[in-house]
């Protein structure tokens, strides 16, 4: 059959806060600019509109990105679309760690990376010819990556509908961190996109603020020192408002590339310290070990090298016990730190933490893939019950998100500012938690049968956990 026009779906979840959607569909805008000219492409976010099902049918071609937590909900989208004689691909994190799972009900996989293996698909389904799966974890350079096209920039025109752009610059994580899921779909080769394709991009998507989606882009202090400077050399001749990263602890031991980043507009770094309990240092890979007094050490040399640091802790580790909440809260109080992510830890398939589990009986049943999202008790943790992690987790986010929290840390961020910079750095100061939030506010999150769901309101405070109620 010939291809009559290329939909990709990024399936929904919050629809809009305050008239934006907050997740620009970056893997689809790179996705859609390997269409070639000649095949009509439409990019369709469920955050800003639904699924037109029926504009779709026969002859079309459609591809859905999914994590975990969205794997019900592109389920649900390809049983329909296929009715209509649409033929449906699946990509994207959960296609790549649990692909026999996925290919019972879609067309296609795309597994890993899809720069080379995506324009091949739309080749193939043109001629009749479309394979069950396709497989690109060679982790090539990313020297030759096709431009974002200017008619996916007018679709999409993200600078209008989004709150947080985004961009790549490197990909892949040489570490090994046993719950780890990003490695598995990005590699564990670093690579490097070329700095005079990173400055192209960000100017011809008028960019003023964007969050990069590497994984581990501070690991590049120490292993691509020189990179980093051309790449800040760069970035600081141009217009930005601020850019935030992912980063480890090391990014503290370079104070002379710490003040380059400052001057190419950096404005955090989202620093994974994992846990405030050196108990769970086996798990983490090595990247952090719960000593509070380097962590303390790392936020004030960063701060003072003028970037905020966002501090992100993950809860649930074997060597957790309920007391790790006010443990990690007190930390957090006197740290002086920016923002603050909290998250449960999830046993992803293709982690060798799920791996364990299941050897060790550990995994809760019937718990559904949409309540993957970090915010849910999805096993029996070691030195808890479920009950105590889920509350433990909500007494936390109550402390640390309620408007007070917020404003307290954003305000300290804006004041370590010239005040010349207010104007453009105030959202900037508040958003970030702002967003945690609202991620958050998921542990209220009760599972719909089209794979969404709806936050009921104090769900998790009433004591809905979904190992009780399980859907
Ligand atoms: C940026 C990012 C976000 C952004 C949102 C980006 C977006 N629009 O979805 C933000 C910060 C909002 C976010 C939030 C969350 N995220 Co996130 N996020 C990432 C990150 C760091 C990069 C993804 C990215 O954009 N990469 C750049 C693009 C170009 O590459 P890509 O997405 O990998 O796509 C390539 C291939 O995968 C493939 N592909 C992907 N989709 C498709 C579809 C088709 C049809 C085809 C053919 C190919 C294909 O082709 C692309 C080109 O090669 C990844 C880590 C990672 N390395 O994957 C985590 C990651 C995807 N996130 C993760 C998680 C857990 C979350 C949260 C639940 C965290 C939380 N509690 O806050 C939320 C969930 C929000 C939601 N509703 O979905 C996990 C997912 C684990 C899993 N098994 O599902 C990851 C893997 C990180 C991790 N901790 O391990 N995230
Ligand atoms: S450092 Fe981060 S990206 Fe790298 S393996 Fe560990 S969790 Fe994954």
């Amino acid at each position: 059959m010939s291809l009559r026009k290329v939909y990709l779906i990024q399936p929904g979840r919050d629809g809009r806060v305050m008239g934006k959607a907050t997740m620009a569909p970056y893997t689809l805008m790179r996705l859609a600019s390997l269409v070639p000219d000649e095949i009509p492409v439409e990019i369709i976010d469920e955050d800003l509109r639904p699924t037109p099902f029926d504009e779709i049918g026969p002859g079309d071609l459609v591809g859905i990105t999914a994590k975990t937590l969205q794997i019900d909900r592109a389920r649900w989208l390809t049983e329909r679309l296929q009715a209509r004689g649409a033929t449906v691909i699946i990509g994207g994190t959960h296609a790549t760690l649990a692909p026999d799972d996925v290919l019972r009900w879609a067309d296609s996989i795309a597994i890993g990376e899809a720069y080379r293996t995506w324009p091949k698909m739309i080749e193939d389904f043109d001629r009749g010819d479309l394979q069950p799966r396709y497989v690109d974890e060679e982790w090539a350079n990313l020297d030759d990556l096709k431009p974002i096209s200017d008619r996916v920039l007018q679709q999409v025109d993200e600078n209008r509908n989004y709150w947080t752009p985004y961009m790549e610059i490197t990909r892949g994580c040489p570490r090994n961190c046993t719950f780890c899921t990003a490695i598995r779909v990005s590699g564990r080769v670093m690579r490097l996109r070329p700095v005079e394709a990173v400055v192209e991009e960000i100017e011809r998507r008028k960019l003023k603020r964007f969050f990069l989606t590497d994984d581990n882009f501070g690991l590049n202090f120490r292993l691509n020192p020189d990179y980093m400077e051309e790449l800040f050399k760069a970035l600081r001749k141009l217009p930005l408002h601020g850019w935030t990263a992912q980063a480890e602890q090391l990014t503290a031991d370079h104070p002379d590339l710490l003040k380059l980043a400052r001057e190419a507009h950096l404005d955090k770094l989202f620093i994974g310290f994992e846990s405030a309990n050196p108990d769970n240092r086996k798990e983490l890979g090595g990247k952090a070990k719960g000593n509070l007094q380097r962590y303390q050490q790392v936020i004030g040399r960063i701060q003072d090298a003028g970037v905020g640091v966002v501090g992100l802790f993950v809860f649930g580790f074997d060597g957790d016990t309920p007391a790790i909440f006010q443990h990690t809260h007190d930390f957090i109080r006197d740290s002086g730190l920016d923002g603050v992510s909290i998250t449960i830890l999830t046993p992803y398939v293709g982690t060798p933490q799920r791996a364990q589990w299941i050897q060790e009986n550990r995994l809760i049943p019937g718990i559904p893939w949409s309540l993957y999202d970090t915010n849910h008790v999805t096993y029996y943790p070691k030195q808890m019950t479920p009950e105590e992690l889920a509350k433990g987790y909500d007494w936390l986010a109550r402390k640390l998100y309620g408007w007070r929290g917020i404003a307290w840390r954003g305000a300290r961020n804006l004041l370590r500012i010239p005040v010349r910079d207010w104007p453009r750095k105030a959202m900037g100061s508040f958003s970030t938690d702002v967003g945690y939030r609202l991620e958050c506010s998921h542990r209220d999150w009760v599972p719909g049968e089209n794979g969404i769901g709806k936050i009921v309101k104090g769900a998790s405070k009433k004591g809905y956990f979904p190992l009780i109620q399980p859907a």
